[in-house]
Parts: C-alpha cells; sequence; structure tokens
C-alpha cells in the first residue's frame, strides 16, 4: 500500500467489490454445472479452478490465508500462495470456493461460492480445524451472547433484548452428534431449533436478518476457515460474534503456532478475525434461503445471484446478473 494514495486506495476498493462478485459468480456457474452428481471432488475443484483463474486477473498483490488448505496438501490456492496481477493494493484473501461441496454434490439447498478481501495482514491465519462459534445480529448491547455461557442463559438473554419470549427465539445449529447436548439444551430453555446438514458460513450470516430468515442465533462448532468467512461477513453487516479454536491435540496446536497463534485458548471476537476493512462476496450454487441458485436457462443465458457487502461503508448489495454467452469470454 505504500505507493498508492489513501484516495486511490479506496476507488480501488470500491472498484474491487464489484471485482469480486465476479470470481464468486465464476466459480459457482463453474461448479453448479456439475450440482447433483454426487462427486464432491469434481465441484470443489471446478469451484477452486475458476475461482482462482478470475482472483489472478484483479488488480492486487494477494496472499491466501484462508484457503483450501495448507501448501503440501492443496495445490491450488493453498495458504500462502499469492494470487493477482500484482498491480494494486497488497491484501489477505480467504476462499471458500464451494462451501457445502456435499450440498452440492447432492442438489441441497445452501451450497455457495464465498470469499473476503482485507487490508494485508488483517484476517486471521486459521489453520483447518475446528472452531466454537457463537453469532447474532445487529442491533443487541455488546455482550448479549457469550460462547462461554450455558445456552439457556444466551437464549433467555436474547430473548429479553429482543422483548419476546424464549419460545420467539430460532437458533441455527449444524446437525452433528457433537451437538447434541447443544440442541437438548436450547430447546429446553424453550426455543426452536432450526438444523443445517453443511454451510455454516451462510448460517452464521442468517442472523444479520432474522425478520428474513427466521434465525436470531447460530451455535455450535464448525470450520475455523468457515468463521473467518463468516467474520468477515458479518464485520460488513455488523452483528456479534464469538468463537475460539478447537486445539485438542499437540499436533494441532503446533500447525496453529506456525500460523502466529500464540495462545491456542484466545477467545476472539469479529474484530479480531476481521481487524482492517474489508469485502465479501457470496454467489449461491444451489438454492437457498438467502441466495437463489445458479440458474442455466434454455436460451443459454446463465442467471446468478450474488451478495457482496464493504466494511468501509456497511453497504450490501444483491446482484442478480445475466450472463449471455460466457464461454465465449472465459474458459470454463
Ligand atoms: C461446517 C460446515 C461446512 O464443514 O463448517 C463443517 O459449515 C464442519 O465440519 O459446510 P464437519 O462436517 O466435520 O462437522 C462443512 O461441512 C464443510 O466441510
Amino acid at each position: 500500500m505504500a505507493t498508492i494514495t489513501v484516495q486511490a486506495h479506496q476507488a480501488l476498493e470500491r472498484i474491487l467489490s464489484l471485482e469480486i462478485v465476479r470470481v464468486t459468480e465464476r466459480a459457482a456457474v463453474s461448479s453448479a454445472r456439475l450440482r447433483g452428481r454426487g462427486n464432491e471432488k469434481a465441484a470443489d475443484q471446478a469451484a477452486v479452478d475458476a475461482m482462482r483463474r478470475e482472483l489472478n486477473k484483479l488488480p492486487i498483490e494477494g496472499t491466501v490465508v484462508i484457503g483450501e488448505g495448507e501448501r503440501d496438501e492443496a495445490p491450488m490456492l493453498f495458504i500462502g500462495e499469492t494470487v493477482g496481477n500484482k498491480s494494486g493494493p497488497v491484501v489477505d484473501i480467504a476462499v471458500d470456493p464451494l462451501e457445502g461441496t456435499t450440498l452440492c454434490a447432492k442438489n441441497m439447498p445452501g451450497s455457495i461460492a464465498t470469499m473476503a478481501m482485507a487490508e494485508g495482514g488483517t484476517l486471521l491465519n486459521a489453520p483447518d480445524v475446528y472452531m466454537e462459534k457463537i453469532a447474532v445480529g445487529p442491533g443487541y448491547p455488546k455482550g448479549i451472547v457469550e460462547l462461554d455461557a450455558p445456552p439457556a442463559d444466551n437464549i433467555a438473554k436474547l430473548a429479553k433484548a429482543k422483548g419476546v419470549k424464549p419460545a420467539e427465539i430460532t437458533a441455527l445449529i449444524l446437525d452433528r452428534p457433537r451437538h447434541a447436548d447443544m440442541i437438548a439444551a436450547v430447546r429446553k430453555a424453550g426455543a426452536a431449533v432450526r438444523l443445517i446438514t453443511d454451510g455454516d458460513v451462510a448460517g452464521v450470516i442468517h442472523t444479520a436478518d432474522p425478520e428474513a430468515t427466521g434465525i436470531d442465533i447460530y451455535m455450535g462448532v464448525g470450520g475455523a476457515p468457515e468463521g473467518v468467512l463468516a467474520a468477515a461477513a458479518l464485520r460488513c453487516i455488523g452483528g456479534q460474534m464469538q468463537c475460539r479454536l478447537v486445539l485438542d491435540t499437540e499436533e494441532k496446536r503446533s500447525r496453529a503456532a506456525k500460523m502466529g497463534i500464540k495462545d491456542p485458548r484466545a477467545l476472539y471476537q469479529i474484530e479480531d478475525m476481521a481487524r482492517g476493512d474489508c469485502l465479501f462476496a457470496a454467489t449461491g450454487v444451489t438454492d437457498g434461503s438467502f441466495l437463489r441458485g445458479v440458474k442455466f436457462r434454455k436460451d443459454g443465458v446463465i442467471e446468478t445471484e450474488t451478495v457482496v457487502m464493504r466494511s468501509v461503508t456497511g453497504t450490501v448489495r444483491w446482484i442478480r446478473a445475466e450472463h449471455r454467452e460466457l464461454s465465449k469470454f472465459y474458459l470454463d
């Protein structure tokens, strides 16, 4: 960033907020061609290839900090890979080219192509381990829910602040055996639970607009990379999130330490995971409750729906695009 002025940086960043839409759109279209084929790997690879190709066209000097895996295990978009044509700002890149690969392979609702871009050095470099998460949308006093508080307390406090009974609160939780106690506790507190099989980036984002989504709170253990992406989104739209990495073996603690994590038990707030200005985009692959999936029309036109957010202004744009003759301009 040293070589360009602050104004130039901001102008560029405004432009980049639309440029990243192209990146998630292309990843979504490529993986959508493989919806329902039962081949998670192929769908993921298609998204990764498209996303990498588009990222490399952007005027950025980007480093992947949340990617497809660590250098030795992922050939593309690995952590530390540099992307972009190096003619612009130094940025951190977080990607999940196909969040919900199983959903896509089974053609079930909720898979998305997603990424975040942030000022260089400001996104948490999280290893690919589990992360405990709790998130609520904007408009509540700070600290209204706490990761370490019993679910019943969080539900009661949230209901009180919202001015409703616990029965009118709905928590979104990944349907996993590890969450059995949490699910039981939430129900015992009087609240409803909506279970999802995958896709907790979108799950966390649901809390930002309870009126539209019916979700007040996200709770549970999911992937750490997905946690950082969700934090970037909530940083743009408001809301609260507390997380902690699950570093339950020496091997995980040492991997985390190599990535700069000093305290393995640290409690992260949104600002610890996405410290600087950031952009976030997601395009629907399969239909979901907040984004429509890619539609391949009979006339050859491809429709996509994307949400793109910018933390500087808090602007959230919903972009429905009709792509004509994609194959003429891009490799597929
Ligand atoms: C969640 C979910 C993702 O991984 O983060 C989950 O949101 C966590 O891992 O879509 P487990 O599946 O082991 O519970 C995903 O399912 C993607 O892999």
